[in-house]
């Protein structure tokens, strides 16, 4: 059901309410008027509360006071005005003095200790932690929130509105939270003329055309999205770094942002390139050692916090992917991460060097190379060599943000060094927001793997934030890329992702269908029906998608070399990228064993190491992370390797299916908007889902020769591929690689104008589905129609971008024509009208008996 506009009531002129707070208030309605359900206010709509429920928050106090004063206090409550406001109906009211009455009380916990006398006010609480509950004073009931510091006002004030606007009870308010670590942070990788590196959502919120945007709007609305999750640090451009981004001229840029940012509580960062010194510095050389370099960075730093005084530090990737870094001069990373550091202390500012330093050139026939092993081998030796303001941010696993790897080994071999997990929001390898899939359940294995660095109970979570070995500081960072599309991330569902990685940076114990509950509460609605629908879908969408891509740990076995979407098997075999799952006629998989192997698997403490050493007790979802096994290799579950490669692809795309009808069912209860446009995404994933399947089926079938014991690959019933239709000027084409198309090859419409295929149907007469699987090029339209006789039953344009211009694995996409009648005889036929370059391909028609 579509949320209902707020109506702005006679009592809001009550002579309590100043002017100023009037309007904010009627800007509130109207800022959620405007975006309401576009997905734009993700999991903050506050929508109102009507019915009984509402009757639970009848004692909450409408009025508001703040115990001091500063930029982030006043967020925290203007936030919480918007919020009662907009929950209750009814506008909640800020005061300057107590008077008598029920108050809500917020402030730091010292003042608040001032002014209350209650022992249930706790006496001390960790940086950004907060304290709610209800006390007793003199002039009446009041309602606490107190932050050990401002930022802890603010998380404390969205705590209360989340549990107001999930409906939950808070009769016995009385709760303490405290973050899990110090370090919650977000990456982007925005480049500077507005593009993102692996976004998927439109342009940049920051940059434009090489500098940033005159409208910050969308980065103010943004942070309170981050702040409401316990966000404390942002760096806003790409790793891949432009080195003008601390240049003079950029400063003034910066402090606009960081501006921006800081009444949320969140910190500027920005991701530098180590050959500063040279390329903006005038000098010869970027060698950490040299005191010209030295000077350099010192003399950058300090201009820079002039700029921007409470700048949270810096991100850098260096030696790695062709980035410049300290190996040009035979220094290490310690030398290239403390020359920067020592900079950075006096202000207080911390360097986030990464982990992810890998040679991207190794040589694939040699059988010990290991691109697993890279991080482990580069910063383990230099464990205690770092200054204490460098945190090394680590990937999750070894490789890449792959469907499912192992925890890295890094996080267990480094005492000394503070470290930060890095946990990839944005859907690179994992659809790319084209595809649900949350990841939450995916962090949650590794946050909660134990590496027992130091006998057991070293779960990753505890190492990254710094309580095993004592460290003052450590945490979470996630690459999120957002974009200007209206709902951030392209797709409603992938907000889930933005918000479970706060929920686990602040809390990394909370489990993953608590969070897939919540967040579906506050984005959609708490009606039984929806969360159980959402949620449902949520947790089962990283098994699904890994199902139809790569299972058993031998990596996503998406294109490699390419845009990382579509299946392109061999991708990433024979070249130095170091993705190799080293399939051949026999077996599959890496051996990473000590035994016989690349010796990786030496990098965990022992205990571990002697679990995925072992073929035996290796877990079978990771069995080809760690092992090569023949083909024939019976998993736990009793099936061969190669039968459960097939049966997974077709469950996981028959369960993808499933989500376009669970979809459906809630139609009722969720506003058109959204609806729709999470449908057509499903119904896209859907199609794609095939495309995976029988593209990964076909190749395994062919590299393996050991046929699918139920016979499926290649036997699709109704399929008519386009190269056996009768053709008018379309040509037959291969397809590369040739398993992404079925046949191998499409029906490809080169010359543009009109091409057509037809097919003279000879089944039985009923009422059927058609699917028409077709190659969508991202360099400009084509548009199809499907007809049955002179009836037409299906028209598109094909315009979407999905970073290919040929027909492949990212272009393959389904559309489907249901409930269509049809009788032996009658022709059907699919007509592209394509403008060059964009040439119109089409692979095959399915014909299906309806189930609608
Ligand atoms: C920003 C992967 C991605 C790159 C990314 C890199 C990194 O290789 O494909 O786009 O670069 O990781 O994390 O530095």
């Amino acid at each position: 059901m579509a949320r209902s506009r707020i109506a702005v009531r006679g009592n809001l002129r009550s002579p309590s309410v100043s002017v100023a707070h009037l309007v904010l208030l009627l800007c509130v309605f109207r800022v959620a008027d405007v975006y309401a359900e576009s997905g734009y206010d993700a999991w903050l709509r506050y929508p109102r509360i009507d019915g009984a429920v509402r009757d639970r928050y009848a004692s909450i106090p409408r009025r508001l006071m703040l115990a001091g004063d500063s930029p982030v206090l006043r967020t925290a409550r203007d936030e919480t005005v918007r919020g009662l406001s907009s929950l209750l109906g009814e506008p909640a009211v800020p005061i300057t003095s107590r008077g008598s009455g029920s108050v809500i009380i917020m402030g730091l916990l010292d003042r608040i200790r001032m002014l209350v006398d209650d022992p249930g006010v706790p006496t001390q609480l960790r940086a950004d932690g907060f304290w709610i509950g209800r006390v007793v004073t003199r002039e009446g009931p009041a309602l606490i929130v107190a932050g050990q510091n401002d930022r802890g006002v603010l998380y404390g004030a969205f705590a209360l509105l989340r549990r107001i606007a999930a409906h939950a009870d808070i009769a016995q308010l009385n709760e303490r939270e405290e973050p899990a670590a110090p370090v919650r942070w977000i990456n982007h990788w925005d480049n500077l003329d507005g593009t993102i590196e692996r976004g998927y959502a439109g342009r940049s919120i920051f940059f434009d055309s090489g500098r940033v945007v005159d409208d910050l709007t969308r980065v103010r609305d943004y942070a309170r999205l981050l702040a409401s999750v316990g966000i404390n640090g942002l760096t806003i451009n790409n790793v891949n770094a432009n080195a003008q981004v601390i240049s003079d001229a950029f400063l003034p840029q910066l402090a606009r942002v960081a501006d921006t940012l800081r009444p949320w509580g969140i910190a500027l960062s920005v991701s530098i390139d180590f050959s500063s010194p040279m390329r903006i510095g005038g000098l010869d050389t970027f060698d950490p050692l040299d005191a010209r370099v030295i000077s350099f960075w010192k003399g950058r730093v300090d201009a820079i916090y002039k700029a921007v005084p409470d700048l949270g530090g810096f991100v850098l990737k260096a030696d790695s992917e062709g980035r410049l870094g300290p190996s040009a001069y035979g220094r290490t990373h310690a030398d290239a991460a403390n020359v920067i550091a020592r900079a950075l202390a006096p202000h207080n500012g911390a360097i986030f060097y990464r982990g992810f330093v890998y040679d991207h050139l190794m040589d694939w026939r040699n059988q010990k190379n290991d691109r697993a092993r890279a991080a482990y081998d580069n910063f383990r030796k230099l464990d205690g060599q770092f200054d204490a303001n460098v945190i090394l941010q680590i990937k999750h696993g070894p490789i890449d943000f792959q469907v499912r790897e192992p925890a890295s080994p890094l996080f267990g071999a480094l005492q000394k060094t503070n470290q930060a997990i890095e946990l990839q929001i944005t859907q690179e390898y994992l659809g790319q927001q084209r595809h649900v899939c949350f990841i939450v359940p995916m962090w949650k294995r590794v946050l909660d793997f134990d590496m027992q660095a130091k006998g057991t109970g070293t779960q990753v979570k505890s190492l990254v934030s710094g309580r095993v070995f004592g460290r003052r500081t450590g945490g979470f960072v996630g690459v999120s890329n957002v974009g200007r599309d209206t709902n951030w991330l392209g797709h409603d569902l992938a907000m889930s992702n933005l918000y479970g990685f706060g929920r686990l940076a602040w809390n990394p114990d909370l489990q993953s269908r608590q969070i897939a509950d919540e967040w579906t509460k506050l984005t959609f609605s708490d009606t039984p029906q929806v969360v159980d629908t959402i949620a449902g879908m949520l947790l089962e969408s990283w098994p699904t998608y890994e199902n139809y891509t790569g299972p058993l740990g031998a990596g996503t076995l998406t294109d490699i070399i390419g845009v990382h979407y579509g299946p392109g098997i061999e991708s990433s075999e024979r070249n130095g990228w170091g993705q190799w799952h080293r399939s051949n006629g026999t077996g599959i998989g890496m051996d990473r064993t000590v035994a016989t192997g690349t010796g990786f698997i030496s990098q965990y403490s022992p205990a571990v190491a002697a679990v995925y050493e072992s073929l035996t007790s290796t877990p079978d979802d990771l069995l080809l992370f760690f092992h090569h096994v023949p083909y024939t290799y019976k998993l736990r579950s009793g099936k061969t390797v190669i039968q459960h490669i097939y049966d997974s692809h077709y469950e996981g795309a028959q369960n993808a299916a499933g989500f376009v009808e669970r979809w459906r069912r809630l139609e009722k209860f969720i506003d058109p908007e959204r609806h729709a446009s999470v449908l057509a995404k499903l119904e896209y994933q859907a199609g794609h889902a095939i495309v995976w399947r029988d593209a990964v089926n076909s190749w395994f079938q062919w590299i393996s020769g050991v046929p699918d014991a139920m016979g499926r690959i290649g036997r699709s019933p109704g399929r008519v591929e386009a190269e056996s239709m009768t053709l008018e000027r379309f040509s037959t084409g291969a397809v590369i690689p040739w398993e992404t198309a079925s046949g191998a090859q499409a029906a490809i419409c080169s010359a543009g104008g009109t091409c057509a295929a037809r097919h003279r149907y000879q089944g039985t007469a009923g009422i059927y589905d058609i699917a028409v699987q077709y190659f969508v090029e991202s360099d400009g339209a084509a548009r199809y129609a499907l007809s049955v006789g002179s009836r037409q039953v299906e028209s598109w344009v094909a315009d979407a971008q999905f970073g290919s211009n040929t027909p492949n694995g990212h272009t393959s996409t389904r559309r489907t024509a249901h409930r269509v009648t049809l009788a032996p005889g009658d022709e059907i036929r699919v007509e592209v009208s394509t403008m060059p370059p964009d040439g119109g391909a089409v692979d095959y028609i399915e014909i299906v008996p309806s189930d609608r």
